[in-house]
């Protein structure tokens, strides 16, 4: 059966299982929606506008920030002032939390995210996202966010927006993987693909291979070994775009593996670049809930407590045969 005209509202509602009640999470994904449709709006015409470049600042990461970086995390401000049972916001961009008192009676969440994932793209018009998750706060949390301090397998949803030529929001609320594309025309969600598996092995990797000569030997080895197999099939080819959401989403669908290891040379990123709570975290549950395979190279992200919201780790994330090969390999040492 078709499942053209199935809405992403109307998808949630009849939803076998989830791991919030429904309702709280139709009211979550009605405001991610409206965040998508904005931010995709915007960066067709952002350029025209004089909306891409810098802003002169630097972000709490030592990054400087693009002006789509600040106006993306505005967007998500605005749309959860208003975003019960959402009280709290953790971003990539704001280096404490935001809180909304007003929304914190009841069962209330915290949405974490980076606003505009692959931002050294968005003056080349090239591909961005945005990635998100969602945890429920315990009662009486207050202002303080240690009860948000935990693994990402505390997540009830996580899923990222991919703005291509096709604007789509791809996520998981622990039933499976689900994809819906806008319809601009409607101004709706559409069910794409419904439970989506992730091949076990592919034919394309991501990473930034100019960094190579920083990794440990055991990382340079790995990627050796999956691109020089003697079966053409079998043997990988490089496609690296610069974001993250959309490298995975190439790998989501047709399979492969994104890695962003950690660098062993003196005053090198020991922890790489990607960031747990609002970057690596969600994606690894997307992973997960398709069959993939997300990991430190030395253990499941799913499992890694951050001790602060901006911690970064190494990254190996994609078809689960890829990713196992990494971790024989001890590609982090
Ligand atoms: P950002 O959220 O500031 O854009 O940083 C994350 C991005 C990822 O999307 C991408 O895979 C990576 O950084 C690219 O980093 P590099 O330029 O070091 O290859
Ligand atoms: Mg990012």
């Amino acid at each position: 059966m078709s499942a053209r005209g199935i809405t992403l509202t109307r998808h949630i509602m009849t939803k076998r299982e989830t791991t919030l009640p429904q309702r709280d999470l139709a009211l979550i994904m009605e405001r991610i929606e409206f965040v998508a449709k904005r931010i995709s709006r915007e960066l067709t015409i952002a350029s025209l506008g004089g909306e891409t470049g810098f802003t002169g600042q630097t972000n709490v990461q030592g990054e400087q920030v693009k002006k789509l970086d600040e106006w993306g995390n505005d967007v998500f401000l605005e749309a959860f002032e208003h975003g019960h049972p959402v009280c709290s916001l953790i971003s990539e961009e704001m280096d404490e939390p935001r809180h909304y008192p007003g929304s914190c009676k009841g069962e209330s969440y915290c949405v974490l995210y980076d606003p505009i994932d692959g931002s050294s793209n968005t003056d080349v018009n090239g591909s961005l996202g945005t990635i998100f998750a969602v945890k429920k706060r315990n009662a009486g949390h207050g202002n303080g966010i240690h009860d948000l301090l935990t693994a990402g397998t505390e997540q009830a949803v996580a899923g990222y927006i991919a703005y291509g030529p096709a604007t789509q929001i791809v996520y998981t609320a622990g039933s499976g993987v689900d994809i819906f594309s806008l319809d601009p025309s409607l101004g709706e969600f559409i069910l794409w693909r419904e439970n989506v598996k992730m091949p076990p092995h592919g034919s394309v990797y991501a990473t930034n291979q100019g960094n190579i000569g920083k990794w440990h030997p055991n990382a340079r080895a790995y990627i050796d070994r999956i691109t020089s197999r003697k079966d053409k099939r079998t043997s990988y080819s490089l496609r690296y775009c610069g974001a993250f959401a959309n490298d995975f989403h190439r790998f989501l669908l047709e399979g492969g593996v994104y890695v962003y290891p950690g660098e062993v040379v003196e005053g090198g990123k020991t922890k790489g670049k990607l960031r747990l709570m609002y970057e690596t975290a969600p994606l690894a549950m997307v992973a997960e809930q398709a069959g993939g395979r997300a990991s430190t190279g030395k253990g499941r992200i799913l499992e890694v407590r951050p001790a602060a919201i901006h911690d970064r780790h190494p990254v190996y994330i994609g078809s689960a045969d890829e990713v196992r090969l990494a971790e024989e390999m001890k590609v982090e040492g």
